[in-house]
């Protein structure tokens, strides 16, 4: 019945993480694993940040509640101040795992980003094997996963799995489990546009869609945002992600569905991957000095090499021998689990190309957009 993931055009990935500031505050207290935690200010007017899913359970806690509320709620809980820095260092932590794994990230915030997955073999497993890396390296913090076909219709399924949970949502899906929800579950979509909606008698998503036009929507609500309702009461969204640095490099990496230990084989597959890499380059008009290789052993070590060229190149009979020659230099000690090239130090900055995709009702996306521009990720058989 419903699209597999391999058929969609796009793999998008929202990750969240569960009950960010109280799971990394429980990191370094686990006496308190278990209890209630409330992580809020002390003035008269502060509102709670994060409620551990206990509190939340106990007492229905919630952030941005006030905390006079939750205490009074929930008195013998363990209310602690936050601690900004220790958050931000957390999610570094877990921001890098994410981009050591995949090209294309966008970090929307401490706890959140997006993550695009188009092309990869198993964007599934990649995103399972990416929340136990998370896991391992910041100590015990779980996140939870949405993938699907846009950042909108990731955004929604993340939630339907915490915590911890990894949910894969096609768009047909989607319009058919929210069917008979309101438009409010649509993240852009606020409560005064819902009450909005409800007096023109479009409750639920499917009343929307059914009972509005566009045409009509646009005469209510202007075009723009009668358009952008058009597009969200359907789950479309063509918001591409973009990481937010400027593009320094391009590569082409793949993740093995086995761990490969023959030479020969990996350099098969790094002479196509150089193939690639140099074919996107030059449909970009990007040339670099610097080409490099990365590869990760089946013990998760990584291993960086590159060598600068007199001349910045994008030609494959330039770049393929040197990426060769630095995997044969380092012949790996151990099986291989992924192999990727890389080309860096570009003679000028060639961002003047627009981004990729962006050709959608993308412009009202509530969280605005980064700058830069989508890079390659390429899945090969192994
Ligand atoms: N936050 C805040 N004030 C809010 C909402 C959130 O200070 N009104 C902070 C505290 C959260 C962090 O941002 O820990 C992430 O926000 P989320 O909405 O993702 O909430 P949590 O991560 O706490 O919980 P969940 O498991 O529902 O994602
Ligand atoms: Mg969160």
């Amino acid at each position: 019945m419903a699209s597999e993931v391999k058929d969609w055009p796009r793999a998008i990935a929202h990750l969240d993480m569960d009950a960010f500031y109280a799971s990394v505050e429980l990191r370094r207290r686990p006496e308190l694993r278990g209890k209630p935690v409330i992580v809020c200010g002390s003035g008269p007017r502060a509102v709670v940040t994060t409620a551990s899913y206990e509190a939340r359970k106990l007492a229905g806690i919630h952030s941005a509640m006030p905390a006079a509320t939750a205490r009074r709620r929930l008195p013998d809980a363990v209310y602690l101040t936050p601690d900004f820095p220790a958050y931000r260092e957390a999610s570094e932590e877990v921001m890098e795992v994410l981009r050591s794994n995949v090209e294309t990230v966008e970090v929307v915030g401490l706890d959140e980003a997006y993550l695009d997955l188009t092309g990869l073999f198993s964007p599934k497993a990649t995103m399972r094997r990416i929340a136990a890396e998370i896991r391992e390296v910041t100590g015990g913090l779980t996140c939870s996963v949405g993938i699907s076909e846009s950042r909108l219709l990731a955004k929604i399924t993340s939630e339907l799995g915490k915590p911890a949970g990894l949910v894969v949502l096609s768009r047909e899906d989607g319009l058919a489990r929210f069917a008979e929800g309101s438009p409010g579950l649509v993240p852009g979509i606020g409560p005064k546009t819902v009450r909005r909606l409800e007096e023109m008698g479009a409750t639920t998503l499917t009343q929307l869609r059914e009972r509005w036009s566009r045409e009509e929507l646009e005469a209510r609500f202007g075009p723009r945002s009668g358009a952008w309702l058009y597009h969200r009461a359907r789950l479309e969204d063509n918001t591409p992600v973009t990481t937010s640095r400027e593009i320094k490099s391009q590569s082409a990496e793949t993740t093995f569905d086995h761990d490969v230990a023959d030479l020969g084989q990996l350099e098969r597959q790094l002479g196509e991957l150089a193939e690639e890499l140099c074919r996107r380059l030059r449909k970009r008009d990007l040339r670099g000095r610097s080409i490099g290789i990365k590869v990760r052993l089946d013990d998760w070590t990584n291993v960086s090499r590159s060598h600068s060229v007199a001349e910045a190149t994008n030609d494959p009979e330039v770049v393929r021998p040197v990426a060769l020659d630095l995997l044969r230099a380092y012949d790996p000690p151990r099986p291989v689990r992924l192999l990727g090239v890389r080309v860096a130090s570009f003679e000028h900055d060639a961002g003047a190309e627009g981004r990729t995709g962006a050709d959608g009702p993308d412009a009202d996306d509530a969280e605005g957009e980064g700058e830069g521009e989508p890079q390659l990720r390429l899945s090969l058989p192994s």
